[in-house]
């Protein structure tokens, strides 16, 4: 196994997240900028002066765990608010990005979370939070004050905003919707009933643990920003949104078993975890007896052997390739639904961010 956490790993991550990263580069810049701020919002209000050392404790978390991501979800929403706000004002473009971040805090508290749901070792080139320092089931709290986190900045920029109590009930059904995915997502992997590994399960799965707060999320608080209240036009940036999410995650799935640990900064574990995930699920579909009864007897056990078995056996049966196949007609399916698209909702923006995930390595 690579040593993931030395520095060269790290650099090597970081660079490639830099290189993939969605909108200009001095736009980037200035999100970027906007972190410390919040970050001294969240940790230097008056009200919390007589917790000096858990200030400090709040900040070493947030700094730790909300950058260094591709921020594909935060990028997404400033994006989004481009291409749909009628008056671009430069304080709108600042009030899009503190809106991202808060999207990327939600993140942070999500994969803290599941990462000592799924006992993973890594994310983001470096070892998970929970396994830092020993923290143990102490990170769920941090998880829990990354979620927190998003609340006061709402607060701080937005309580005046007609549009304040949407963005409220957008994050709120977002969290609901995710919870429900993960549920159904950890609970099947404990049952390991793999007869229940069906395509059904896995898309009720994939939409509810990643499309919605992935996806749907960033465009709907970017649209509810923009003042765009139509039903139809956000119905139908959901399916679309939906969609891509479905896709993404399908990514997700193979690089956890097939990517490399330097350029995904995580180490894969779904086949160890017995997760519902896609490659499981298409084996299943295609096995004969026999390789039905390796699955059986090797799949969602914690045994590297046992590991790569079930690697070998997704190899010898073609999932790489059919994966491939999934990849580009997926591609060309959601660009036809773009094309599709009602002339109110900005193709161009669902064309940047399926671009961004096509044949992604990271
Ligand atoms: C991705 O699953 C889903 C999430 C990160 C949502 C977690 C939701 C909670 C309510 C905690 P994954 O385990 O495949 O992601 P990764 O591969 O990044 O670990
Ligand atoms: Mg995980
Ligand atoms: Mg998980
Ligand atoms: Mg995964």
């Amino acid at each position: 196994r690579k040593l993931v956490t030395s520095q060269k790993v790290v650099e090597t991550y970081r660079r490639r997240m830099e290189e993939t990263k969605l909108l200009g580069k001095e736009e980037r810049a200035d999100f970027d900028a906007l972190f410390p701020v919040l970050v001294d919002d969240l940790t230097g209000s008056k009200e919390l002066q007589d917790m000096p050392e858990t200030n400090r404790w709040m900040r070493k978390v947030l700094e730790y765990n909300v950058p260094f991501g591709k921020q594909n979800r935060g990028l997404s929403l400033a994006l989004a608010y481009r291409y749909l706000a009628k008056d671009l004002s430069r304080d709108n473009i600042q009030l899009s990005y503190v809106l991202g971040w808060c999207v990327e805090f939600l993140q942070a508290f999500f994969l803290v979370a599941d990462d000592i749901m799924d006992s993973s070792e890594t994310r983001r080139g470096r070892l998970c939070w929970y396994k830092v320092d020993g923290l143990g089931a102490t990170a769920f709290n941090d998880a829990v004050l990354l979620e927190a986190s998003v609340y006061p900045i709402l607060k701080k920029y937005f309580r005046e905003k007609e549009y304040y109590a949407d963005l409220l009930d957008i994050f709120h059904e977002a969290t609901f919707k995710t919870s429900y995915g993960q549920s159904l997502d950890t609970r099947t992997g404990l049952e390991k009933r793999l007869e229940t590994y069906t395509v059904d399960r896995y898309a009720a799965i994939v939409k509810y643990k990643t499309s919605y707060y992935s996806f749907y999320l960033p465009v709907s608080l970017a649209m509810a920003m923009a003042g765009v209240r139509d039903n139809k036009t956000k119905e139908q940036a959901r399916t679309l949104l939906l969609e891509m999410g479905h896709f993404f995650q399908v990514q997700d799935d193979y690089l956890d078993c097939f990517g490399d640990t330097d350029i995904t900064g995580k180490i894969g574990t779904d086949i160890a975890d017995c997760k519902c995930s896609w490659l499981v699920v298409a084996a299943l579909q295609k096995a004969n007896p026999a390789q039905r009864h390796i699955i059986m007897e090797n799949y969602g056990q914690n045994d590297p052997e046992k590991i790569e078995i079930i690697k070998h056996l997704y190899m010898d049966m073609g999932i790489p390739e059919l994966y491939l196949d999934f990849e580009e007609q997926t591609y060309s399916t959601i660009n036809k639904h773009i094309e599709q698209m009602s002339p109110s909702l900005p193709k161009r923006l669902f064309r940047d961010m399926i671009d961004k995930l096509y044949r992604r390595s990271s």
